[in-house]
């Protein structure tokens, strides 16, 4: 197979809120037709987290998850990535949750502590649809996104060696990616690595493009040719960044979790807009674009019948 352009797209995510934008998924139904949707429009894996039906809280429920994971493997053939992060305020337990139960090929890994600040988003708004959203945003001001060593050697043997899953292992800073070479070099992790490079969360590296090359030549030198790599820019640098990833040699995530815009100052209207938008650009590169089966190859991945939905 040819060099191909795998496209994440991560639906709803734990960061923004209903009051930010209207086209934010929040329901499991919702969820489900968006990533369906995202899924046609292109993108091979959809990252999943789930939110209150009611309130849009980000929820890490087994039962939410569900109600809409059967529903999208029924309607396309996407790989279902489910986060293990889930939001900095639950426990691990908690975040947990869903993959345990759905021993799902693929889940998210993220390779280090640290903090997570969200609340300089709440500058943009003065009315709130739920009185959950200012207080969340604050919250992150003192609450420290925990992913210690025990954390990562559990996820890795609970879901990786017992579930079978492999994972985005998000890097969101230099220093991850010298903690998962540790564990290439002890074999707690095993090749084709999926290294995703997260800049523009605030607590992590910043997103610029000096900053993805630094990540890009830290990783080449430490993990070698044992990485695929994927590039994330939260907020308005998703498509700049995700397109020089692409140039670069990497692959690709978008969608709402990350950015819920289509251009500066104009909000996208769907997850599937912003995976059609990363389509035309690779296509105008003369990139081609992995299917979900090419992916599930490229990444190892043991298939979408032996999950647990
Ligand atoms: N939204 C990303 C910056 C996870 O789900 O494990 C972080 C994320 C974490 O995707
Ligand atoms: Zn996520």
């Amino acid at each position: 197979m040819g060099r191909k352009v795998i496209i994440t797209c991560a639906v709803t995510g734990s960061i923004h809120t209903p009051t930010m934008s209207p086209y934010l998924p929040v329901t499991p139904a919702e969820i489900a037709e968006a990533s369906i949707a995202a899924a046609q429009a292109g993108a091979a894996i959809i990252h999943l987290h789930a939110r209150h039906p009611e309130t849009g809280f980000p929820s890490a429920d087994a039962a939410l998850f569900k109600e809409f994971l059967p529903e999208i493997k029924d309607h396309c053939d996407a790989v279902l990535n489910i986060s293990t992060g889930g939001s900095s305020v639950m426990s691990l337990d908690e975040r947990l949750a869903p993959a345990r139960a759905a021993k799902p090929e693929m889940c998210s890994l993220n390779m280090g502590s640290m903090n997570f600040g969200i609340f300089p988003l709440k500058a943009h708004f003065s009315e709130w649809q739920h009185d959950w959203e200012p207080k969340l945003l604050d919250a992150t001001r003192s609450t420290i996104f925990r992913n210690t060593f025990d954390d990562i050697e559990l996820i890795l043997s609970d879901l990786g060696g017992a579930g079978g899953a492999r994972f985005e292992f998000e890097c969101y800073d230099i220093g991850h990616i010298e903690t998962l070479a540790y564990y290439l070099s002890k074999e707690r992790v095993h090749p084709p690595l999926y290294v995703q490079f997260v800049l523009g969360v605030l607590g992590g590296i910043g997103a610029s493009p000096e900053n993805l090359l630094a990540m890009k030549t830290t990783a080449d030198r430490l993990l070698g040719t044992a990485y695929e790599f994927s590039v994330l820019g939260a907020g308005g640098m998703q498509m700049r960044l995700a397109t020089m990833g692409a140039i670069l040699g990497g692959n690709v995530r978008v969608g709402l979790e990350d950015s819920l815009t289509i251009a500066p100052g104009t909000l996208a209207k769907s997850n599937a807009e912003q995976v059609a938008k990363i389509c035309r650009i690779l296509d105008e590169l003369g990139l081609e674009i992995a299917t979900a089966a090419e992916a599930r190859e490229i990444l190892a991945l043991k298939g979408g019948d032996s999950v647990a939905f």
